[in-house]
Formats: structure tokens, sequence, C-alpha cells
């Protein structure tokens, strides 16, 4: 049975839910021969990169697929590149703050993603769901956990392919911020579960 790695991230930035983790606890899961492991990651840069890798390395998974919320934007971006540098005004769940500082010290500048950006937007927008490429995933933890993952992936050889999804804010995020798109829960859900879809089909077995 093949296996996919779903991760979504803790709530963070004074937000008592984070949509990521809200969608990736209630896929499908094991449907059709695949099998979704999910896993809850911490918003700190000290522990992000280190919880998905050590799952990773324990359930060679064919794919991981990172889900984090990019608060304000409207449709599901499926994230191009991670860059290896953080630069962030918010502070992580620990407090950290990090300004120009590179993720891995002689690191390349970036890693593309390796699932199928284009073709993950194309299906979801025939299935109807409001998705975009997005050529940065910004300079926040979702980056950093996003290169940390491509750099131990390439550093180590593995098959494991990996992508980035940001998700925007659920409708009960945005009461207070007028002119703030949102998007339902279950359409986020249904998202993800497409986008496993469209991953698994096309992953070597
Ligand atoms: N979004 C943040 C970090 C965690 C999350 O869900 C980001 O875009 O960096």
């Amino acid at each position: 049975m093949m296996t996919i790695l779903v991760t979504g991230f803790e709530p963070f930035g004074g937000e008592a839910i984070n949509p990521s983790w809200e969608a990736v606890r209630r896929l499908n899961g094991d449907v059709g021969g695949v099998r979704v492991e999910r896993l809850l990651v911490p918003t700190t840069y000290a522990d992000s990169i280190g919880t998905v890798t050590e799952a990773i390395d324990r359930l060679h998974p064919a794919a991981a697929l990172m889900v984090g919320q990019a608060g304000g934007r409207a449709e599901l971006s499926i994230e191009r590149v991670a860059i290896n540098r953080d630069d962030a005004q918010t502070p992580d769940n620990a407090g950290v703050l990090r300004e120009d500082t590179a993720i891995v010290a002689e690191g390349p500048t970036a890693y593309l993603a390796t699932l199928p950006v284009k073709q993950i937007v194309a299906g979801l927008r025939s299935a109807g769901f409001p998705a975009a490429v997005s050529n940065t995933a910004g300079l926040f933890v979702c980056n950093h956990l996003f290169y940390g993952v491509m750099n131990h992936i390439v550093t180590h050889d593995l098959e494991t392919r990996a992508g980035f999804v940001h998700v925007p804010f659920l409708p009960e995020q945005v009461l207070d911020r007028p002119g703030t798109p949102s998007m339902s829960l279950a359409m986020i859900v249904a998202g993800i579960d497409s986008i496993v879809a469209i991953v698994t089909s096309n992953a070597r077995p």
C-alpha cells in the first residue's frame, strides 16, 4: 500500500485554530490503496523540520504534502519553491524571531517542489476548487519547514516527493477582519483530499 504523509501546523499568531491542521485531521483516510498518515507540526523554527523528517524516515512515504495557513490568501496556494532564508516579523510559538537567517548554512538558495505543481492546480480547478500556483511560501515557519524537508530528501537521496500547500483562513477567523478572504473547512478538506488523489495517482508505486 502506498503511503502519503500529510502534515498540518499548530495555531500561531494569537489564533485559536489553524485551518491546516483542522483540515488535515479530517481527511479521508486509507482510500483506494493509499494510506494517509497525518501529522501535527509545531509552529517553531526549532522543531518543525525534525518532526516531519523523523516521520519521513520512519514511514518512507511516496509523497509528503505539507499544509499551512496563509491568512489573507483567497485560494488553495500550491507552492512552487522553498527559499533558504528565515525573515519574519511574527515570532514563532517559542517566541523566536528570525531576520535574514539561512536555514541551512551552505545550502542551495532554493529547492523546487517535487510534486506536480501545475497539474495539481489544474486538477483542483477542474474539480471546482479555487487554486493557484504560488511563487513564495513566505519566509516564516512554513517556508522553513518546506526548505528543511526538501533539503533532507535531497541530501539523503530519498524517493519521497514533497510539496507545500497554503490554505486560506476559515470563515470564523475573519469575523473581525472585514474584507479578508476565507474558505470553508469542508472545501479545504475536500481540496486536500483531491490533491492527495492527484499526487498518489501520479507517484511511482
Ligand atoms: N502558517 C505559517 C506557519 C504555520 C502556518 O500554518 C506560515 O505561513 O509560515
